[in-house]
Order: C-alpha cells, then structure tokens, then sequence
C-alpha cells in the first residue's frame, strides 16, 4: 500500500486581522505622528498580513512620558500582591488565546504550528505566572530590605521568538514594578499588538505596558531616549555592540543577549540514539533561528562513520511546508534578508570545499525556504564554523580526545550554549566544568523553563534573563 500524505492544517479563522495596526501608548491604540507604515508578510508566502505603524521620535517620547508617569503614579506604588494579579489575569487570557496567538505567530513568523502550539504558547503563559508568583515576595526573597524597581525599562526584542522574547522582557520588568515601552521586530509584530490588546482587557492600568513598532531606527531612538532607566536587548551581536556603546556613560542599565554559536558535543559512549535525536532537535528547531542552537556538531572521530548515516537518515524524515500544517517540522525563513544571509555563508563553505548534504525535499515556490543542510569536512578555521548562520544549517567537526572537544568547542566568540552527550557522569561532569557557555545541556538539547537563568558570556551578551536572576536585572 503507497502511503499518501494529508496535511493536517489549522485553521487561520482563529484570527482576526485588522487591516492597519497603530502603536499602543498609554493603554489606547494611537496612530504614529510620524504617519509611516510598515508592512508584515507571511514568509511562508509572501503574502501582506498586515500595515504596522512606524514609531518615530516623537511617538518614543509620548511612549516614555506615559510610562514614567504610570510608574511613578500608579504601578511601582501599587503592592507586590495587585501587581501579581494583573500578572495572573494577563496569564490567565494567553492560556485561553493560545490557539489564536500561535497560528498568528505561525503566520508572521513562519514557524511549524507545532512549536507555536506546544512551546512557545505554552512558555509564554509559564513566564507570566512564574513571575506573577514572585510579585508578593520580593521584599522576603534576599534581594536586599527594600527592593525597588529601576523604573522605565525600554526593550527591543527579535523575530525568532517574538511573543516569548516579549514574555521574557516584560514579565520580569512588570513584576519588580517597573513599566515598559516594547519594540517588536519589524518582521514579526503582529503577536506583540494581540498582548496590548490583552492588557486592555487585563484591565491593566495605562501606561503599564507601551509597544512601539517600528524597525531599526525606532529601537535607536528608544535606546537614545534619556527618560529610561534600563535597555534590555535581544538581537545581533552588530546592533548589541552599538546599544553598549550608546548607553555607556549614561546611569542606565543594560542586559544584552546576543548571538551564539554552540557545541553539541556527543563522545564515543553516548545513547547514540538519543543523541541523533537531541542533535537534530539542536539545529532544525524553529529553522535554526536560534540564538542557542548547537550549530555545530562535534563527533567523537570513532563514532562518526556511524553517527552520520543515522543522522541524515532522520534528517530525511523532517517534514518542511507550510507552517500551519500539524505535521511540519521545518516552516519558513522570516525574511528575505535573512535567507540572503543564509545562502550567503553556505555558498562561501563550497567555495571553501566543505561537504554539503540536504535531503531531496521540494521548496515551495513562493516565500522564503531553505532545506536543511548538514555540513562535512568543517574545519575551524572555516566561516561556517565560527559566524552564526542563523538557519538549519549544522556544521559537523570531529575530535580524538575531550580536551580536544573542549578547546574546539570554546573556540569561538560566542558563549551561549552547549550539548554534551555521554552516558559517564565523570566525563559530563569533567567537560560541562570547562565549557564557557552560559547554559549546558546534558543528554538533552534545548529545554527552556522560566526557573532558570538564561544568557551568555564573551560576544553572546550580559545579563541573565529568568529565574532570580532576571528579576536582579530588573532592580535596583
Ligand atoms: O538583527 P537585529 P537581525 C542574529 C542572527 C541574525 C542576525 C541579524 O545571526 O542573522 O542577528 O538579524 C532592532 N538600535 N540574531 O538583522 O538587527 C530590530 O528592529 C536599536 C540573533 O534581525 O539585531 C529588532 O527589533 N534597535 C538573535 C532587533 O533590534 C535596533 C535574534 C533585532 O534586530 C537597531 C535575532 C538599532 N540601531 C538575530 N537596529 C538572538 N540573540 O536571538 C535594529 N534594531
């Protein structure tokens, strides 16, 4: 019997979309007095979604001026206890719209609906009631006797996660009784303008939360704005560089969380099965578009002639298409700038004469696609072993000895996340001491929890974001 595919897709008139989207300030939607527009796609087809209004200098300011006086008037007076309400409330309607709000970040993202609806929805309402549990309990909880927020916080998320980067910054900032003004990233901000639509109905007081769209130039005019007390960056190591240097000298604070570049590193005496699993799951999750993704492979030269065909093997059997297909593994590219920056460093590995291999899959013809690649012969000293490509793309290096595993794997700029791979306790043990990586996974790739600190060292930023460590960032 030839078995014959059905998609399974979920249904887009879950959502309802506006034809123009304007700016959220001081809890009322409000045109931009700049009077520019933006345009959203759908990558998986090219297709408009939606017109987003662009926040100029002037809209900033409005931004900021509501944001001080909702913070100096009503929420950093407010008791810890009110606030985790709201906090609750505001988890409470993401649960109920979570279909909603998942084939809409599947639209404007371009990710499997899958990973929408079973971790980044799921993630998001984890964060603010994780953080509205802490509101009541900061004054009891070692931060000092009296606990105070910074005030205003100004945040620029990226499009990779963009309602969970938007939980990450704004859950911990609303907790500790500070307000915000939200940049979304110009290719995916319709998720963003739903949560200001959830704070009205959160009943949350204005000026609380403020989102601004916009691209490059809003985020530069946010950051540049004196009326903030802390920047808060998820983004390029590029644009981070120039954040740093635009706050320095002033007395704002700034947590940063840049790119990465990460080992997975699986000796000779791993579950291999397991392993081909967790590496996969590394690199093809979410497109690669991940600021922890274990990019690189680094195989024990022992296992690797067999490690490989496994690996392809199930590589193979990822399933790429439209992302509000319930069986996609692999959605679409955000942008075309980003597929560009895909092809680009692929194209200069053949130049460089390393092996490429992707399964036989067919790219629909119109949006951005890419198939997954899997890279051989990589050497260090290739571009594709130390720039993040961003993409699902994995490069595969191999080693003899751990020390040799460890100095590969600390090779790079980045210092954001590792893999290790081993059933011996001693030799986790031994290699997760001398990797300089913010997080260390062992026997598992990728597990995310409000619970735990995230962040990174060297070129991958400062700060942590999540656990007590996040709202430490937050606090002054
Ligand atoms: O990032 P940008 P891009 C990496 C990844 C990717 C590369 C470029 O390697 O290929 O960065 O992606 C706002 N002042 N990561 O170009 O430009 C912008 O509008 C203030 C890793 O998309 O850094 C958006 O909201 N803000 C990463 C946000 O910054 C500015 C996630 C991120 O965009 C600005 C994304 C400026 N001068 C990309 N210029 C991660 N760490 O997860 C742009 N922005």
């Amino acid at each position: 019997m030839i078995f014959e595919y059905a998609p399974a897709p979920e249904s887009r008139s879950v959502v309802h979309l506006r034809e123009t989207y304007d700016l959220f300030i001081d809890g009322e939607f409000t045109p931009a007095l700049s009077g520019e527009h933006l345009t959203s796609l759908n990558p998986a087809d090219e297709e408009t979604l939606a017109r987003v209004a662009v926040a100029g200098e002037a809209d900033v300011d409005r931004a900021v001026v509501a944001a001080r006086r909702a913070q100096e008037n009503v929420w950093g007076r407010m008791s810890g206890a009110e606030r985790g309400k709201y906090l609750f409330r505001i988890a409470r309607i993401i649960q109920e719209r979570s279909r909603e709000l998942a084939v809409l970040e599947s639209m404007d993202n371009g990710k499997p609906i899958k990973e929408t609806r079973d971790v980044d929805l799921p993630l998001v309402a984890a964060h603010f009631f994780y953080h509205a549990g802490w509101a009541d309990k900061l004054a009891h909880a070692g931060f000092g006797p009296d606990p105070r927020p910074l005030g205003v916080a100004a945040q620029i998320i990226p499009w990779n996660f963009p309602l969970l980067m938007l939980a990450w910054k704004v859950a911990p900032a609303l907790a500790t009784g500070n307000t915000v003004v939200l940049k979304p990233a110009e290719t995916t901000p319709l998720t963003a303008l739903v949560f200001a639509e959830i704070c009205q109905e959160a009943d949350l007081p204005p000026g609380v939360v403020n989102i601004l769209t916009g691209a490059g130039e809003t985020g530069r005019a946010l950051v540049d704005h004196p009326g903030t007390d802390k920047v808060a960056f998820t983004g390029s190591t590029e644009v981070g560089r120039g954040i740093a240097r635009a706050v320095a000298g002033t007395d704002k604070r700034l947590t940063l969380e840049l790119g990465g570049k990460g080992a997975n590193i699986v000796y000779d005496d791993a579950a291999l099965d397991q392993a081909v699993e967790g590496v996969v799951s590394g690199i093809f999750f979410n497109q690669g578009h991940v600021c922890c993704a274990g990019s690189r492979l680094l195989l024990q030269e022992s296992i690797a002639e067999e490690f490989l065909p496994r690996l392809k093997e199930r590589v193979a059997r990822l399933r790429l298409g439209d992302p509000l297909d319930k069986n996609t593994d692999i959605g679409a590219i955000n942008s075309a700038a980003q597929l560009e920056r895909i092809r680009e460093l692929t194209d200069t590995a053949d130049e460089e004469g390393v092996e490429r291999w992707s399964p036989e899959c067919a790219l629909p013809e119109s949006g951005y696609w890419f198939a997954p690649t899997v890279l051989t012969g990589v050497g260090q000293a290739h571009r594709v072993a130390r720039e993040e490509i961003f993409g699902p793309v994995l490069s595969v290096l191999t080693f003899r000895t751990p020390e040799e595993a460890v100095s590969k794997a600390n090779n790079t700029p980045y210092g954001l996340s590792a893999g290790v791979w081993t059933e011996k306790g001693s030799r986790m043990l031994w290699t997760a001491e001398r990797l300089r990586a913010g997080v260390i996974w062992s026997n598992t790739f990728n597990k995310f929890d409000p619970t735990s600190p995230f962040g990174g060292y060297k070129e991958s930023g400062y700060g942590r974001e999540g656990g007590r460590h996040g709202l430490e960032a937050y606090l002054g």
